[in-house]
Parts: C-alpha cells; structure tokens; sequence
C-alpha cells in the first residue's frame, strides 16, 4: 500500500523512516539535519561507525529519540545535468531502502523526497523515479506492506498526487 501526506518525516511514528544523508553519514542540512536534530546525538555516535555509504547505498541505525524505530540513511545522487547515472542511482536508493527494511522485517516505512533539495534533483523526474522504484518493488514484495511518500514543500505534494491518483 503507498500513501501520501504533507509534513515533517521526523514526527511519525512508524516502523523506520530514509533519510536524505550524504557520503560521510554524519549529519548535514534538510532533513539529514532535522533527523540529527530530533534523535539526538547518540544517531551520530552510531553513525560514526559506519564508514560512510556510497550513492544509492543504505545503510540502518537505530531511531533513538525519534518516534520512528529505525532510520536508513541512503545518499541520492547530485543532479549534474542527468548524464552522470542520477536516475539509476535514484532508484538504488529506493529499492535498497526497501530491500534494506524487508531484511529486517519492517512494514512501514516512509521517503522523503530524496535528491530533490539540496541536491537540486529535478522534482518531476525524482518524483516519476520514486513512484516507479516503489511500485516495482512492492509488486514483487511482500513487505513492507506500508510506503508512506512525505513530502515536505507543496510543489512535490502536488506533483506526487498527480502521479499516484493518476492509475
Ligand atoms: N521532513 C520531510 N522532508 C523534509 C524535511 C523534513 N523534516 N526537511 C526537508 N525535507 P534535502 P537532498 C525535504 O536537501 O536534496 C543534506 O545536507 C526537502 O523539502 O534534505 O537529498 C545532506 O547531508 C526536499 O524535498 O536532501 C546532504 O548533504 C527533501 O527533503 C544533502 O543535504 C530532500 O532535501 C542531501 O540533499
């Protein structure tokens, strides 16, 4: 099942939530730092021991303070014109998110928009990229039974609606 909602990812209380990280998985600004921020430092200290995560990658922590159990941070590529891979590579987040949270047994998770703000990943094609990684994946699994998409800005709210009421 894929859901919707407008909002702050930091605020639900789900099985695990993504976050929008970068190579060296030890914080940043947009939602990587509003994650930090909210689940406080001990996600750092778990963090640190990491060695970092490649583009397209995921990798899981605990949630800490979070309402959220779990977080996977996962490294979208930055958008250089999109002959640099940044579709594939959008999608290994997704699918490797997903993947990730089956191994562990999770049914719910929620994305961000990941890419798409600091990156400067176009919203359209994130979007269309995002909604078909999701879908491929929940055709052939049987968990995580919940997708939930957040987005944050009205700009990707609506374009996410459009996609996902257009079946
Ligand atoms: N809840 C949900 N979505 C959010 C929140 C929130 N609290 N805050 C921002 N967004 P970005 P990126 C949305 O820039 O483009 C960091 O510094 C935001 O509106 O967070 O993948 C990392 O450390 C946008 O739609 O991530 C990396 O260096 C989406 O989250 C870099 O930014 C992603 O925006 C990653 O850039």
């Amino acid at each position: 099942m894929i859901e919707l909602i407008k909002g702050d990812i930091t605020k639900l209380m789900i099985d695990v939530i993504v976050n929008a990280a970068n190579h060296s998985l030890l914080g940043g600004g947009g939602v990587d730092g509003a994650i930090h921020r909210a689940a406080g430092p001990k996600l750092l200290d778990e963090c640190m021991s990491l060695n970092g995560c490649k583009t397209g990658e995921a990798k899981l922590t605990h949630g800490y303070n979070l309402p959220a159990r779990y977080v996977i941070h996962t490294v979208g590529p930055i958008w250089r014109g999109g002959d640099a891979n940044e579709p594939e590579l959008l999608s290994n987040c997704y699918h490797n998110s997903l993947t990730l949270a089956l191994n562990h047994n999770l049914n719910s998770i929620a994305f961000p928009n990941i890419s798409t703000g600091i990156y400067g990943y176009p919203k359209q094609e994130a979007a269309q990229i995002a909604v078909n990684a999701v879908k491929a994946f929940l055709a052939k699994n049987a968990k995580p039974e919940k997708v939930l998409f957040v987005c944050f800005d009205e700009e990707n709210f609506l374009l996410y609606s459009e996609l996902l009421n257009s079946d």
